[in-house]
């Protein structure tokens, strides 16, 4: 290999946004920069994203799989050998209980890879297992319960860049690069675009996010409360008549159940219960259903951790429903397919389509959500004895033992696993509990595409790009892009594989490249075409125009069905918990982490050496707390102590901490790996139905300096198993 620069797109997270990638003679990788010329991210990227040189040569990466030793300590094993014996553990298990015994875990760190993201689900499909679990249940699939007992208008909402306005409920896209509809191509610059050209931003979230700074109107409630406060919202738009009456009356098939429903969310209850002034909501709710003319509502993880996750965000799509904000019958569907294959969308309602009442049921009566159960009952899957219960479990590019709720009860279900194998350069929380770990090429040693499934989530054009791998593998290694370990232990049990519905050779190993090949099967250019354009390329081919619906079409959005209404009256009902707290904890990332990855490097560890209990000031001096005290959180679930920072932006009564800190108890050092939030959350208690999604953000906290325990503190009133 040469010394070199060369164009590629960073896989950290869903930004891809372009870098320009050095190496030197040996194939190494000395710097990783923002592409100043890409056409799509205009010279953006993060500090994490340009520490790849420091993550790929890192001294700490695994770079040989290893194997657990009965005395816990770890050994270096050949791939060939790791793979023959994960297969013949996982034989045995498959002759003893059936392939329902085996699952797996897709994380975060296996969707960013295109030859590999359908991997671990093709494997278990062939193998005959149901259990697919994935981060998409611990992350925002009230998404698909709302699609699927709502319906869907196959068009999408109004895109970010035609819409006058465009709504964020729970989301901090200038800083996580994610946000269903937002425009995450360099988010701060796309936005400042959007407002130049008049598009108004509105921002709904506990904590004054950098997203919120640029919002032209922001409300901050307490969080755990949007089901209550988009109650509210919509019950004004119905009352002052600013909801679309046409588009209700072609498409909506309950208007009038759901005006009745919303009738309890008076502006005087929402104002109370949320905290935000009730002048302030009927500013947001009338900028956005009777000022604006187009635009939609979107969320993020804000709601879709919090109580009632699944019904704040049937009523955020509710907002988009009523006002009519979809891509309508003519108008050009932003991103029709590049790499997926394109169908035509008519202008008619998909009803309800409740997926998850057909098909196979697990033992604890959940359906599958997009071929996957819910994630928030893998640990009653491992945990309960029965004949499926499961044994062996394969994680796939994630660490469930920081990412599940109830960090005891998860490293208590991972260690009795009679088999773990994790899939990860890093030794995580999670590796450290697995019998084999097996390490993967990172981003820049191996070619790529864009994480297609979710391509239109990605680029609001059809655009695609190719990367080629520019690094070499370091010197002394033992490495496998991820699917060769699936492919390998397919051909080891005599499965069939295939890959997104293309049946693979078993004798002989595919190239990376084949299975890039056939993620761009539908594509209209070859891979070869993609690759001769290293800033990418917008796809042949026409517009697509959403087509004229059927006028006679019976199909209609069902607004309130009876679950959602039962969910609704609960909402209103509110918790008898919160009482006995004095404040709520919200979710929140930071911008120098990406979950529980990034922060063993250096670099990131100075900038990010910690996860404080983020305060408000005023809430601090009234606690007598200063910067930098230690304390402990307890909530009805779980405590735990870390320090407390001043944070102005936080509204009074919330505490905000980040997760993918800390360890499992016991095998952590805390001044180094900061604490699990995990500790807090419950993997029994208040569980959604259908997703099982637990509750993340919005839970009742109190607090205690650490130290002060012998006396009475106004803020630490009736916790059940306080700390000291
Ligand atoms: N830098 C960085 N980027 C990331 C990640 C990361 O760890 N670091 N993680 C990636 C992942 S896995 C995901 S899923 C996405 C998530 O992307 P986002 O959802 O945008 O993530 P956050 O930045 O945590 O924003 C959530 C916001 O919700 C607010 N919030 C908390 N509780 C509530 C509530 O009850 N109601 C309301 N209205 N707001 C609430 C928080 O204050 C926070 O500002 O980000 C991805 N991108
Ligand atoms: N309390 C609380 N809990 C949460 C959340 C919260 O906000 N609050 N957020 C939830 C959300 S939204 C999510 S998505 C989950 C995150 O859950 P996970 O995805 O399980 O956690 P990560 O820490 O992102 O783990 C990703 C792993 O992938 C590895 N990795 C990176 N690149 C590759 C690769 O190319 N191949 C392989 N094999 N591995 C790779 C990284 O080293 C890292 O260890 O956490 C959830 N848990
Ligand atoms: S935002 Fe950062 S981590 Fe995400 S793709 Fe861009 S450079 Fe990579
Ligand atoms: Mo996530």
């Amino acid at each position: 290999m040469s010394a070199s620069t060369h164009t590629s797109f960073c896989r950290l997270c869903m930004g891809h946004c372009g870098v320009k990638v050095s190496r030197d003679d040996a194939g190494r990788i000395t710097a990783v920069e923002p592409d100043r010329e890409d056409p799509f991210t205009l010279g953006y990227a993060c500090f994490k994203g340009m520490q790849a040189a420091e993550a790929h040569n890192s001294p700490e990466r695994i770079l040989r799989p290893l194997k657990r030793l009965p005395d816990g300590s770890f050994e270096p094993i050949g791939i060939e050998q790791a793979l023959d014996e994960i297969a013949e553990r996982l034989d045995a298990i498959r002759q003893r209980k059936g392939p329902v015994a085996i699952g797996g875990y897709k994380g975060g760190g296996a969707f960013f890879t295109s030859s590999s993201l359908m991997m671990l689900n093709d494997w278990l499909r062939a193998l005959g297992s149901p259990k697919a679990f994935s981060t998409v249940t611990i992350d925002q699939s009230a998404k698909y319960v709302t699609a699927g007992r709502l319906g869907v208008w196959p068009a999408g909402r109004d895109p970010f860049h035609r819409g006058d306005v465009f709504m964020i409920v729970g989301g901090n896209p200038l800083v996580s690069v994610s946000t269903v509809g937002f425009d995450t191509r360099n988010p701060a610059k796309r936005l400042r675009q959007a407002q130049a050209r008049g598009m108004k931003l509105i921002v709904i979230d506990p904590r004054r996010t950098e997203t919120a700074r640029a919002a032209d109107v922001f409300l901050q409630p307490l969080p755990g409360e949007d089901a209550v406060l988009l109650a509210g919202m919509l019950r004004l738009i119905l009352e002052r008549g600013w909801h679309d009456r046409d588009f209700c009356a072609q498409h909506v098939g309950d208007l009038d159940t759901l005006r009745e429903q919303l009738q309890p969310f008076t502006l005087d209850l929402v104002a109370q219960r949320t905290g935000v002034p009730a002048e302030q909501i009927v500013a947001a709710t009338e900028l956005f259903a009777h000022q604006s003319r187009r635009g939609a509502a979107t969320s993020a993880t804000g709601p879709d951790m919090s109580p009632h996750s699944n019904l704040a965000e049937h009523l955020v799509e509710l907002l988009n429903v009523v006002c009519g904000r979809f891509i309508r019958a003519g108008e050009e569907v932003p991103n029709p397919g590049a790499l997926l294959p394109r169908w035509p969308r008519k202008a008619e309602v998909m009803p309800a389509p409740r997926w998850w009442e057909q098909g196979y049921r697990s033992r604890f009566d959940y359906g599958l959500l997009d071929g996957e159960l819910p994630t928030g009952s893998l640990l009653d899957e491992i945990l309960e004895p029965a004949p499926d219960q499961l044994r062996a479990l394969i994680v796939h590019g994630g660490n469930p033992a920081l990412a599940m709720p109830d960090l005891p009860r998860t490293a208590r279900a991972l260690e009795s696993l009679e088999l773990l194998v994790t899939i990860d350069h890093r030794m995580t929380a999670t590796a450290e509990l697995s019998d084999y770990i097996l390490p993967p090429t990172l981003q820049y040693e191996r070619p790529d595409l864009p994480m297609f499934i979710y391509e239109p989530l990605l680029f609001p054009e059809p655009f695609t790009r190719y990367t080629p791998a520019i690094a070499a593998q370091p010197p002394g290694s033992e490495l496998k892009d991820d699917w060769y370990y699936f492919w390998g232990l397919g051909k080891r049990l005599g499965l069939q594989l295939e890959y997104w519905g293309q049946p693979l050779d078993m004798v002989t190993a595919p190239t990376t490249e084949d299975l890039l090949r056939i993620a761009a099967q539908h594509c209209p250019h070859s891979l070869e075409e993609i690759a001769r354009h290293p800033h990418g390329l917008v796809v042949e081919g026409p517009p697509e125009h959403v087509e004229p619906g059927d006028p006679d079409s019976p199909n209609r959005f069902t607004t309130m069905p009876a679950d959602v209404a039962a969910e609704l009256a609960a909402a209103l009902q509110g918790s008898e918990l919160a009482a006995a707290y004095a404040y709520r904890l919200a979710a929140r990332r930071e911008r120098d982490a990406l979950n529980s990855a990034c922060r063993d490097l250096p670099a990131i560890r100075r900038r990010l050496p910690d996860n404080p209990a983020w305060m408000n000031p005023e809430d601090m001096q009234a606690e007598g707390l200063q910067n930098g005290d230690r304390i402990a959180v307890a909530s009805p679930w779980g405590q735990l102590e870390t320090v407390a920072r001043e944070d102005a932006n936080l509204r009074r009564g919330v505490i905000s901490i980040t997760h993918g800190f800390g360890g499992v108890p016991g095998r952590t050092d805390p001044s180094r790996d900061g604490v699990s939030v995990n500790l807090l959350t419950s993997s029994l208690q208040e569980r959604q139905p259908i997703n099982a999604m637990p509750r993340m953000s919005g839970l009742p906290v109190n607090i205690h300096k650490v130290g002060n325990c012998g006396e009475e503190h106004p803020s630490w009133r009736s916790t059940p198993g306080r700390a000291c």
